[in-house]
């Protein structure tokens, strides 16, 4: 059984109001393209403002990992920057490095008390990751910590092309 906590909807993650938003990063939380480029676009300065100073801290966030910022202008109260792996063949621990993008991301929101969460599909733009094994991940990841941690209410998962969309909303029904 799939947690009724996480509902897939398409559209575009810069509009949602949650208690945090998932972007996307890489390692050197400086900005890109794909969602991490529409995220700090529309949160405007402040944003990479405060990625700067956990990059002084602690020089970037590995694959894996997340950290915490500010929303800047954004609907929402958050962002979660997180790293997804690069897909180079599956050989390099990409599944597992997926996995705990999720599971870090939703245990930072829950240590924060916000309740509400929406997620991209981590790594099936720019990085490769084939987007079922992806929808797979993602949800099974997410449903595992849902059945046993109450902290979290609501998990969106913000699909922004058709092929992510159905692909998660198979997966979510089965
Ligand atoms: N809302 C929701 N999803 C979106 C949006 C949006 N506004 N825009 C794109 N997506 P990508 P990655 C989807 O490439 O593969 C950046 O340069 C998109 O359709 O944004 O993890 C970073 O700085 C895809 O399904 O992230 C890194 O260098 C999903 O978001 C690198 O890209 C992820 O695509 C990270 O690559």
């Amino acid at each position: 059984m799939i947690s009724e906590k996480i509902e897939c909807i398409q559209g575009d993650i810069t509009k949602i109001s949650a208690d945090a938003i998932v972007n996307a990063a890489n390692s050197s939380l400086m900005g890109g393209g794909g969602v991490d480029g529409a995220i700090h676009r529309a949160g405007g300065p402040s944003i990479l403002e405060e990625c700067r100073k956990i990059v002084a801290k602690q020089g970037g966030c590995k694959t894996g990992e997340a950290v915490l910022t500010t929303a800047g202008d954004l609907p929402s109260r958050h962002v979660i920057h997180t790293v997804g792996p690069v897909w180079n063949g599956g050989t390099h621990d990409e599944e597992q490095l997926l996995a705990n993008c999720y599971k870090n991301s939703l245990h930072l929101a829950a240590d924060h008390q916000l309740r509400t969460i929406a997620f991209p599909n981590i790594s099936t733009g720019i990085y490769g990751f084939p987007k079922d094994m992806a929808a797979a991940i993602s949800v099974q990841t997410l449903n595992q910590i849902l059945q046993t941690d109450n902290r979290i209410d609501k998990v969106f998962l913000v699909c922004f092309d058709d092929e992510n969309y159905d692909l998660v909303t198979q997966e979510l029904g089965k």
